[in-house]
C-alpha cells in the first residue's frame, strides 16, 4: 500500500469526522493507498498539539500556507470554516496537492467557480465532503432509482430540521458559532443545511431548472463574540424553497435551526410512477420503499433495513444485521476517493459537482430577495 499523507487544515466537528475516517479506512478497505495523518494545521499551536496527540498526527503548522508548501504532504483536507476554503483550495491545487474540502465548496458560486477553474489548471484529484451519499440506505436508493425501479419521477421532497439557534442571547461569531456570522458562513440554513439535500437530490434526481424560494431571520441582532458588540444578524435562520427539476418533477425543500425538538432531522423522499422511497438520518440505516407491482394483496411499504453484505459498503463492515452509523459515512468517502485514484475513475462529488449545488443555493437566496422565481445556473 502507497501512503497517502494527511494535511488537515481545522479541528473542530469536521476535523474530528475525517481524521476519524482516515484513520479507519485503511482497516476496512482493500485499498492501494493508506492514509498516513502526516500534519494537523491551526492557528492555535496548544490546541493543535492536543487535536494531532488525540488523533495521531505526526506534526503540527499554524499557518496553512507552511501546510501547502510541505513536501511531505500528498493531500490537503480542508475542514475549516467556509470562507476559508477557496485561499486554500486555490493555493493547495497550485501546489499540485490532491484537495478534499468540507461542504459547501465555496461562499457562492462566483467564487466556486475559481476554484473549479484552478483545479482544472492543476489537474489534482478533487472531492467535496457531501457525506450523506454514502450512507448505505442513501445509496441503495441511488441504485433502485437508477436502475429504473420508480418509473417517471413526479416528486422530490427533502427537510433538513435543527433547533440550536433558537435562544437570542446565543452570540455568533468565533468557534463553534461561525456558522451564525455571515461573513465567515457565506449564508445561513442554505448553505450549511439545504446544501446537503440538494446535493442528494442532484445526484438522484439529475439537475434543477428553477427555484423560489422564502427565507427568515428570525432573530435579527446577537452579541458577537469576536468584536463584543451586538451586531446584525446576515444570516437565513429558516430557508424554504419549490424547484423545478429538469425531469419534469416539482420539488419542495425546508430547512431550518427554529423546529423546535428537531436535532438534524433530514429527510426525503421520492415519489415515482411505480414506486416510491423514503429516508430519515434519524434512522439511517433504513430505507423505505413502496412498489405498485407487488401483488395488491400483500402491497405496501417496504422497510428495508440495510445492514446486509450485498447492500452498498456492508460487506466492509460488521456480520449482516448490525447497523453502522453517521461517522462511516466519512469513512466510505474516503475509499471511494482512494479507490478513484486506482483506478483512475474519480469519485464523485468533485468540486465541479458542488459547484451546482452553489448555483443551486445562489439561485434559493436570489429568490427569496427577488421573490421572483429564479433559473439555476448549470455548470459547463
Ligand atoms: C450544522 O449544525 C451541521 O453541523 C452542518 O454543518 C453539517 O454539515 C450537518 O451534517 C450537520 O449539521
Amino acid at each position: 500500500m502507497k501512503p497517502l499523507r494527511v494535511g488537515l487544515i481545522g479541528y473542530g466537528f469536521m476535523g474530528r469526522a475525517h481524521s476519524n475516517a482516515f484513520k479507519q479506512v485503511s482497516q476496512f478497505f482493500e485499498l492501494k493507498h493508506r492514509p498516513v495523518l502526516k500534519a494537523v494545521c491551526a492557528r492555535d499551536a496548544v490546541k493543535a498539539k492536543a487535536f494531532a496527540q488525540n488523533w495521531g498526527y505526526e506534526s503540527i503548522e499554524t499557518d496553512w500556507r507552511r501546510l501547502v508548501e510541505r513536501d511531505d504532504i500528498d493531500l490537503i483536507d480542508i475542514a475549516s470554516p467556509n470562507n476559508t476554503h477557496a485561499e486554500i483550495a486555490m493555493a493547495a491545487a497550485k501546489a499540485g496537492k490532491m484537495i478534499l474540502c468540507e461542504k459547501p465548496l465555496a461562499m457562492n458560486g462566483p467564487q466556486g467557480e475559481k476554484m473549479v477553474a484552478a483545479i482544472a489548471r492543476a489537474g489534482v484529484p478533487n472531492m467535496v465532503w457531501y457525506n450523506y451519499r454514502r450512507i448505505p440506505a442513501v445509496t441503495l436508493a441511488k441504485q433502485l432509482i437508477d436502475e429504473g425501479r420508480l418509473g417517471r419521477i413526479f416528486h422530490y421532497r427533502a427537510k433538513f430540521l435543527q433547533d440550536w439557534t433558537i435562544n437570542p442571547e446565543l452570540p455568533q461569531g468565533g468557534a463553534g458559532l461561525w456558522r451564525l456570522d455571515i461573513k465567515v458562513a457565506g449564508s445561513g440554513v442554505t448553505g450549511d443545511l439545504l446544501a446537503h439535500c440538494i446535493d442528494t437530490a442532484l445526484w438522484l434526481n439529475g439537475s434543477i431548472d428553477t427555484v423560489t424560494a422564502m427565507t427568515e431571520t428570525f432573530v435579527k441582532e446577537r452579541k458577537h463574540n469576536l468584536t463584543g458588540k451586538v451586531e446584525k444578524v446576515g444570516i437565513d435562520d429558516a430557508s424554504a424553497f419549490l424547484a423545478r427539476f429538469s425531469n419534469g418533477s416539482l420539488a419542495t425543500f425546508e430547512s431550518t435551526r427554529y423546529a423546535r425538538g428537531h436535532k438534524a432531522l433530514y429527510t426525503f423522499e421520492i415519489n415515482g410512477e411505480h414506486g416510491s422511497l423514503a429516508w430519515d438520518l434519524h434512522d439511517l440505516h433504513r430505507i423505505q420503499c413502496f412498489e405498485h407491482k407487488d401483488e395488491g394483496r400483500v402491497r405496501g411499504w417496504r422497510n428495508i433495513h440495510v445492514t446486509d453484505s450485498d447492500q452498498p459498503y456492508m460487506k466492509n463492515w460488521w456480520v449482516p444485521g448490525l447497523a453502522i452509523g453517521y461517522e462511516h459515512s466519512f469513512v466510505h468517502q474516503v475509499a471511494d476517493f482512494i479507490q478513484g485514484l486506482d483506478s483512475g475513475k474519480p469519485a464523485a462529488p468533485s468540486f465541479k459537482d458542488a459547484l451546482q449545488t452553489e448555483y443551486v443555493t445562489d439561485a434559493v437566496l436570489k429568490s427569496a430577495r427577488t421573490k421572483r422565481w429564479e433559473k439555476v445556473k448549470k455548470s459547463k
